[in-house]
Protein backbone atom coordinates (compact mmCIF):
# COMPACT_ATOMS: atom_id res chain seq x y z
CA UNK A 1 0.00 0.00 0.00
CA UNK A 2 1.23 3.23 -0.85
CA UNK A 3 1.40 5.89 1.90
CA UNK A 4 1.49 8.73 -0.78
CA UNK A 5 -0.36 9.11 -3.95
CA UNK A 6 2.49 11.31 -6.02
CA UNK A 7 1.59 13.85 -8.51
CA UNK A 8 0.93 13.14 -11.78
CA UNK A 9 4.08 14.12 -14.40
CA UNK A 10 1.25 15.25 -16.85
CA UNK A 11 -1.77 16.49 -14.82
CA UNK A 12 -5.33 16.88 -16.17
CA UNK A 13 -6.50 18.91 -12.99
CA UNK A 14 -4.82 22.00 -12.32
CA UNK A 15 -3.03 22.51 -8.98
CA UNK A 16 -5.35 23.80 -6.29
CA UNK A 17 -4.88 27.70 -5.21
CA UNK A 18 -2.95 28.34 -1.94
CA UNK A 19 -4.39 30.70 0.49
CA UNK A 20 -1.51 33.33 1.45
CA UNK A 21 -3.21 35.44 3.38
CA UNK A 22 -7.00 36.91 4.16
CA UNK A 23 -7.20 38.45 0.35
CA UNK A 24 -4.27 36.63 -1.03
CA UNK A 25 -4.00 33.68 -2.82
CA UNK A 26 -1.76 32.12 -5.14
CA UNK A 27 -2.58 30.16 -8.52
CA UNK A 28 0.37 27.71 -9.18
CA UNK A 29 1.39 28.22 -12.84
CA UNK A 30 -1.91 30.09 -13.65
CA UNK A 31 0.23 31.56 -16.39
CA UNK A 32 2.22 28.66 -17.77
CA UNK A 33 0.64 27.99 -21.19
CA UNK A 34 1.11 31.99 -22.57
CA UNK A 35 4.37 31.85 -20.46
CA UNK A 36 6.56 32.01 -23.44
CA UNK A 37 4.28 34.66 -25.47
CA UNK A 38 4.36 36.88 -22.22
CA UNK A 39 8.19 36.27 -22.73
CA UNK A 40 8.36 37.14 -26.45
CA UNK A 41 5.69 40.06 -25.74
CA UNK A 42 8.00 41.63 -22.98
CA UNK A 43 11.07 41.83 -25.29
CA UNK A 44 9.05 43.57 -28.21
CA UNK A 45 7.40 46.26 -25.65
CA UNK A 46 11.07 46.86 -24.20
CA UNK A 47 11.74 47.72 -27.57
CA UNK A 48 9.91 51.10 -27.22
CA UNK A 49 10.28 51.46 -23.57
CA UNK A 50 13.71 50.17 -22.47
CA UNK A 51 14.22 48.33 -19.28
CA UNK A 52 15.76 50.79 -16.81
CA UNK A 53 17.22 51.14 -13.38
CA UNK A 54 15.28 54.24 -11.96
CA UNK A 55 16.70 56.57 -8.99
CA UNK A 56 15.05 56.55 -5.95
CA UNK A 57 14.11 59.47 -4.03
CA UNK A 58 16.46 59.03 -1.84
CA UNK A 59 19.34 59.01 -4.63
CA UNK A 60 20.30 55.20 -5.09
CA UNK A 61 19.50 53.54 -8.35
CA UNK A 62 17.19 50.54 -7.79
CA UNK A 63 18.60 46.87 -8.96
CA UNK A 64 15.48 45.63 -10.34
CA UNK A 65 15.47 46.92 -14.37
CA UNK A 66 11.48 48.12 -14.75
CA UNK A 67 9.53 49.38 -17.70
CA UNK A 68 5.77 49.63 -17.91
CA UNK A 69 2.66 48.82 -20.53
CA UNK A 70 -0.81 50.55 -20.17
CA UNK A 71 -2.36 53.66 -20.15
CA UNK A 72 -0.15 54.45 -16.58
CA UNK A 73 3.55 53.71 -15.79
CA UNK A 74 5.00 53.49 -12.29
CA UNK A 75 8.15 55.47 -11.59
CA UNK A 76 10.60 56.84 -9.07
CA UNK A 77 13.15 59.75 -9.36
CA UNK A 78 14.27 62.40 -6.84
CA UNK A 79 10.87 63.93 -6.99
CA UNK A 80 8.90 60.70 -5.70
CA UNK A 81 7.24 57.36 -6.49
CA UNK A 82 4.28 58.09 -9.01
CA UNK A 83 2.38 56.86 -12.16
CA UNK A 84 2.71 58.90 -15.45
CA UNK A 85 1.40 58.45 -18.80
CA UNK A 86 4.63 58.91 -20.40
CA UNK A 87 7.61 56.87 -20.21
CA UNK A 88 10.00 60.19 -18.90
CA UNK A 89 12.80 58.47 -21.16
CA UNK A 90 10.98 59.28 -24.25
CA UNK A 91 8.26 61.92 -23.36
CA UNK A 92 6.08 59.54 -25.07
CA UNK A 93 2.92 57.60 -24.14
CA UNK A 94 3.66 53.82 -22.76
CA UNK A 95 3.44 50.18 -25.05
CA UNK A 96 -0.58 49.35 -24.57
CA UNK A 97 -1.09 47.09 -22.70
CA UNK A 98 -1.47 43.62 -24.94
CA UNK A 99 -5.21 42.48 -25.19
CA UNK A 100 -3.80 38.90 -23.79
CA UNK A 101 -1.81 40.49 -20.81
CA UNK A 102 -5.30 41.98 -19.87
CA UNK A 103 -7.43 38.80 -20.30
CA UNK A 104 -4.70 36.90 -18.27
CA UNK A 105 -5.10 39.37 -15.38
CA UNK A 106 -8.87 39.38 -15.38
CA UNK A 107 -9.31 35.99 -15.79
CA UNK A 108 -6.86 35.44 -12.31
CA UNK A 109 -8.77 38.10 -10.38
CA UNK A 110 -11.77 36.44 -11.36
CA UNK A 111 -10.92 33.28 -10.20
CA UNK A 112 -9.47 34.91 -6.79
CA UNK A 113 -12.98 36.01 -6.17
CA UNK A 114 -12.30 39.92 -7.66
CA UNK A 115 -14.81 40.48 -10.07
CA UNK A 116 -15.03 43.61 -12.39
CA UNK A 117 -11.15 44.41 -11.99
CA UNK A 118 -9.82 46.30 -15.13
CA UNK A 119 -6.20 47.10 -15.00
CA UNK A 120 -4.53 50.17 -16.70
CA UNK A 121 -1.06 49.44 -15.63
CA UNK A 122 1.72 47.20 -16.01
CA UNK A 123 4.90 47.57 -14.45
CA UNK A 124 7.52 45.08 -15.90
CA UNK A 125 10.11 43.79 -13.57
CA UNK A 126 13.54 42.48 -14.61
CA UNK A 127 15.52 40.59 -12.08
CA UNK A 128 19.57 39.59 -12.52
CA UNK A 129 21.05 36.90 -10.49
CA UNK A 130 21.68 39.53 -6.67
CA UNK A 131 18.90 41.85 -7.68
CA UNK A 132 16.64 42.62 -4.57
CA UNK A 133 13.49 44.46 -4.05
CA UNK A 134 13.26 45.52 -0.27
CA UNK A 135 10.32 45.35 1.80
CA UNK A 136 7.72 47.94 0.62
CA UNK A 137 3.90 48.90 0.27
CA UNK A 138 2.21 49.24 -2.68
CA UNK A 139 0.39 52.78 -2.19
CA UNK A 140 0.83 55.16 -4.88
CA UNK A 141 -2.62 53.78 -6.77
CA UNK A 142 -5.74 55.42 -5.81
CA UNK A 143 -8.04 52.73 -4.80
CA UNK A 144 -7.04 49.94 -2.85
CA UNK A 145 -10.01 47.94 -3.19
CA UNK A 146 -8.39 47.27 -6.66
CA UNK A 147 -6.45 44.13 -6.10
CA UNK A 148 -2.88 43.49 -7.82
CA UNK A 149 -2.50 40.46 -9.59
CA UNK A 150 1.60 39.44 -9.82
CA UNK A 151 2.76 36.80 -12.86
CA UNK A 152 6.11 35.18 -12.31
CA UNK A 153 8.81 34.11 -15.40
CA UNK A 154 11.52 32.38 -15.89
CA UNK A 155 14.04 31.86 -12.48
CA UNK A 156 12.11 31.25 -9.13
CA UNK A 157 12.76 33.99 -6.47
CA UNK A 158 12.20 33.69 -3.02
CA UNK A 159 8.85 36.32 -2.03
CA UNK A 160 9.15 37.99 1.34
CA UNK A 161 5.51 38.59 2.50
CA UNK A 162 5.06 40.79 5.74
CA UNK A 163 1.97 42.54 7.37
CA UNK A 164 0.56 45.69 8.31
CA UNK A 165 3.83 46.73 10.15
CA UNK A 166 7.35 46.77 8.15
CA UNK A 167 8.72 44.98 11.31
CA UNK A 168 5.85 41.92 11.03
CA UNK A 169 8.08 38.64 10.48
CA UNK A 170 8.30 37.73 7.01
CA UNK A 171 6.47 34.64 5.46
CA UNK A 172 9.50 33.33 2.90
CA UNK A 173 6.82 31.69 -0.48
CA UNK A 174 8.92 30.76 -3.58
CA UNK A 175 7.27 31.85 -6.87
CA UNK A 176 7.99 29.73 -9.95
CA UNK A 177 7.70 30.26 -13.84
CA UNK A 178 3.94 31.05 -14.61
CA UNK A 179 2.52 31.07 -10.66
CA UNK A 180 0.03 34.04 -10.64
CA UNK A 181 -0.81 35.66 -7.39
CA UNK A 182 -3.80 37.89 -6.65
CA UNK A 183 -3.62 40.22 -3.67
CA UNK A 184 -6.22 42.20 -2.50
CA UNK A 185 -8.72 42.96 0.56
CA UNK A 186 -6.72 43.28 3.90
CA UNK A 187 -3.17 41.77 1.57
CA UNK A 188 -3.47 44.75 -0.57
CA UNK A 189 -1.28 46.57 1.45
CA UNK A 190 1.11 44.25 3.41
CA UNK A 191 4.66 45.39 3.40
CA UNK A 192 6.08 42.60 0.89
CA UNK A 193 9.44 41.98 -1.26
CA UNK A 194 12.19 39.81 -3.27
CA UNK A 195 15.04 38.45 -1.98
CA UNK A 196 18.06 38.51 -4.29
CA UNK A 197 17.57 36.48 -6.78
CA UNK A 198 20.02 33.30 -7.01
CA UNK A 199 22.05 32.36 -10.28
CA UNK A 200 20.28 29.87 -12.17
CA UNK A 201 19.15 28.55 -15.85
CA UNK A 202 15.59 28.64 -17.04
CA UNK A 203 15.30 27.48 -20.39
CA UNK A 204 13.02 30.18 -21.59
CA UNK A 205 14.92 33.31 -19.87
CA UNK A 206 18.19 32.13 -19.18
CA UNK A 207 19.87 33.78 -15.96
CA UNK A 208 17.01 36.33 -15.30
CA UNK A 209 13.46 36.60 -13.70
CA UNK A 210 10.83 38.62 -14.81
CA UNK A 211 7.41 39.89 -12.78
CA UNK A 212 4.51 41.64 -14.25
CA UNK A 213 2.26 43.21 -11.92
CA UNK A 214 -1.37 44.67 -13.09
CA UNK A 215 -2.70 47.44 -11.77
CA UNK A 216 -5.54 50.03 -10.81
CA UNK A 217 -3.19 52.86 -10.97
CA UNK A 218 -5.92 55.93 -11.64
C1 LIG B 1 1.62 42.12 -2.01
N1 LIG B 1 7.05 43.20 -7.26
O1 LIG B 1 6.50 45.60 -8.32
S1 LIG B 1 5.15 40.71 -7.06
C2 LIG B 1 6.28 45.46 -7.11
O2 LIG B 1 8.26 40.00 -7.86
C3 LIG B 1 6.60 44.17 -6.46
O3 LIG B 1 8.69 41.87 -8.78
C4 LIG B 1 7.54 41.94 -6.74
O4 LIG B 1 6.48 44.06 -5.29
C5 LIG B 1 8.20 41.21 -7.88
O5 LIG B 1 5.76 46.34 -6.41
C6 LIG B 1 6.52 41.14 -6.08
C7 LIG B 1 4.01 40.32 -5.83
C8 LIG B 1 3.27 41.47 -5.20
C9 LIG B 1 2.93 42.59 -5.91
C10 LIG B 1 2.15 43.56 -5.31
C11 LIG B 1 1.70 43.41 -4.00
C12 LIG B 1 2.85 41.33 -3.92
C13 LIG B 1 2.06 42.29 -3.30
C14 LIG B 1 0.88 44.36 -3.38
C15 LIG B 1 0.44 44.17 -2.10
C16 LIG B 1 0.81 43.05 -1.40
FE1 LIG C 1 5.27 45.76 -4.56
Amino acid sequence: MPLFIESPAHPDVPPAPRPLAPGAVVLPGFGTAVGEALLDTIASLAVQAPFRHMCTPGGRQMSVGMTNCGQWGWISDRQGYRYSALDPDSDRPWPELPAFFLALATTAATAAGFTGFTPNACLINRYAPGTQLSLHQDKDERDFTAPIVSVSLGLSAMFLFGGTRRAAPAQRVPLAHGDVVVWGGPARLFHHGISPLAKGCHPLTGGLRFNLTFRRAG
